[in-house]
């Protein structure tokens, strides 16, 4: 479920809508296609709060449900290494998308994994668009999408967006997403040295206890030991938690349970 407080602090008002959904991809894969077939007239641009760096933003009804969508900046990986990726992933993060649509390239698919791939590190609520369909059709390229999507854990849709063709069954796949019909099991790589798994097996139940229902403890650990300045602030001022629920910001034991964490893991 997406966290309204945090969206808030990142331009994004949800008071008339149920849920949001994030729209991120390599530069040049139809993102802005899609964005646009989805939600035709009903979007405006403006700034990241903050930042220099645009924005689209809008909306669209689905199965009785108000969705919002935020077209994040074209990116190949969210190691937030400039302000394109730090916006995409603080997005991803903070907001905690209902869903996050990963629009793919099918002609370019091994190149394009790599950004799915670290998406999947942060949330297990993603949909594949497999974009370009069209194209990779006419270079005889198969995508067995439904291997793919086994593979991967998460749904993948191909689509052709340019000709509005696949994003019914889109819509569908981020509608059964957002509503929990159907639930993603993320693949995630485990290929780490034992010194690091003897810091995950310290640090990650701290972060559960800290954050309970968080979706990316591994990886926030992770990167924890990368020495992300970011993510260790967000953790010390609690932002990966729930800040839509009171009881979680107010109560001393969560300025508490932020204590638990012990940086002289992380340096
Ligand atoms: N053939 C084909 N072209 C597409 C498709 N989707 C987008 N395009 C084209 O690809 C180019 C880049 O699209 P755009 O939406 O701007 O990509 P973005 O950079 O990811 O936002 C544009 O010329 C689109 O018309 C598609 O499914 N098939
Ligand atoms: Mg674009």
């Amino acid at each position: 479920m997406h966290n309204a407080g945090n969206l808030r602090k990142l331009g994004v008002n949800m008071e008339n809508s149920d849920f949001v959904i994030a729209l991120a991809g390599n530069p040049n894969t139809g993102k802005s296609t899609v964005f646009n077939a989805l939600t035709g007239l009903r979007q405006h641009t403006g700034n990241w709060p903050g930042k220099t760096v645009a924005r689209a933003e809008g909306a669209f009804s689905y199965g009785d449900k108000q969705y919002k969508i935020v077209d994040l900046p074209g990116t190949y990986s969210l190691l937030s290494t400039s302000l394109d990726e730090e916006v995409a992933r603080d997005f991803i993060l903070f907001g905690q998308p209902d869903v996050t649509v990963i629009v793919v390239d099918a002609t370019r698919l091994e190149r394009n994994l790599n950004l799915v791939l670290q998406v999947l590190e942060i949330t297990d609520r993603a949909v594949v668009c497999l974009n370009l369909i069209d194209e990779a059709r006419r270079h005889k390229l198969q995508v067995d999408e439904r291997r793919l999507a086994r593979d991967l854990g998460v749904p993948v849709v191909p689509t052709a967006a340019r000709q509005g063709e696949g994003l019914q069954d889109l819509l569908q796949a981020i509608h059964e997403v957002a509503t929990g019909q159907t639930v993603g099991k993320p693949y995630r790589a485990k290929s780490e040295s034992p010194a690091i798994k003897q810091a995950l097996a310290r640090l990650v139940p701290q972060i559960e206890a800290a954050f309970p229902g968080l979706p990316n403890a591994r990886w926030v650990a992770l990167r924890l030991l990368d020495g992300d300045e970011r993510l260790m602030q967000a953790v010390r001022q609690g932002e990966l938690g729930d800040l839509t629920r009171p009881e979680l910001v107010m109560l001393p034991e969560a300025a508490a349970n932020n204590r638990l964490i012990p940086l002289e893991v992380v340096s």
